[in-house]
């Protein structure tokens, strides 16, 4: 039987809820701070903890045969690979904000404006799609105070519950995408029966759920 590895984020908002689905499929493993890679004691499975930024990577080159990770970060990642399952967590949207006292009411008018973001390549994209030539400038976060240095007239970032666009003077504007995580797998090639068997039990932990 081969081994499978599936990628996990480390620590952040996707690590409980992604440790958590991989218990209830009933796999026993020892989910340790300080370790990087954990051994599955009644599965042929080992877990990275990774950034999730270098999941999406990890699973196109075949590193990880597995991965959980949010769209946006797949997306922006540019990686080819399959999208096994929708998990219904780590769920948001990507979007534009503006200051609260910004005149700018119809997307046209962002087109000659700055736009402050960590996801520029899903950003550029949304800017052509729609017509509009804007200066995106690429920041790796805290983004949500870059109107209010003069870096940018817009934002455009992560939205949840809406709490930090609020709390930094800021309105959403526009829909960029929506997100939550998603179990991927190498694009293009067959699903191990191991994978198969995995892929099962996850779907049955989320059923179980409905
Ligand atoms: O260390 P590592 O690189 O692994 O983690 P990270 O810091 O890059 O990511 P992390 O843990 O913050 O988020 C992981 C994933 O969770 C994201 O890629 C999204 O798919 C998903 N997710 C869900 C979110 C949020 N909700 C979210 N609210 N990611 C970030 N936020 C941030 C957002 O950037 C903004 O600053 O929360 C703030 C907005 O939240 P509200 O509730 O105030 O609107
Ligand atoms: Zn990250």
């Amino acid at each position: 039987m081969k081994t499978l590895k599936i990628a996990i984020q480390k620590s952040g908002r996707l690590n409980e809820k992604s440790v958590e689905i991989l218990k209830n499929c009933g796999l026993s493993f020892e989910n340790y701070k300080s370790s990087l890679i954990s051994t599955v004691t009644n599965f042929p499975l080992e877990i990275l903890f990774l950034r999730d930024d270098d999941i999406p990577e990890y699973v196109q080159d075949g590193i990880a045969d597995l991965g959980i990770v949010g769209e946006n970060v797949i997306v922006e990642a540019g990686a080819e690979v399959t999208y096994l399952q929708k998990l219904g967590f780590g769920k948001c949207t990507l979007k534009i904000a503006i200051p609260n006292e910004s005149n700018i009411t119809g997307i046209a008018q962002l087109s000659g404006k700055a736009i402050a973001t960590s996801y520029p390549v899903i950003l550029e994209k949304y800017l052509k799609d729609n017509n509009v030539d804007a200066e995106v400038r690429t920041i790796s976060g805290s983004v949500e105070i870059g109107p209010g240095l003069g870096l940018s007239d817009a934002i455009c970032d992560i939205v949840s519950t809406g709490g930090t666009l609020k709390s930094n003077g800021l309105k959403p504007f526009s829909e960029v995408m929506k997100s939550e995580a998603v179990l991927i797998g190498k694009a293009g090639s067959d699903l191990l029966p191991e994978v198969q068997e995995l892929l099962q039990r996850i779907r049955s932990v989320l059923r179980a759920k409905e």
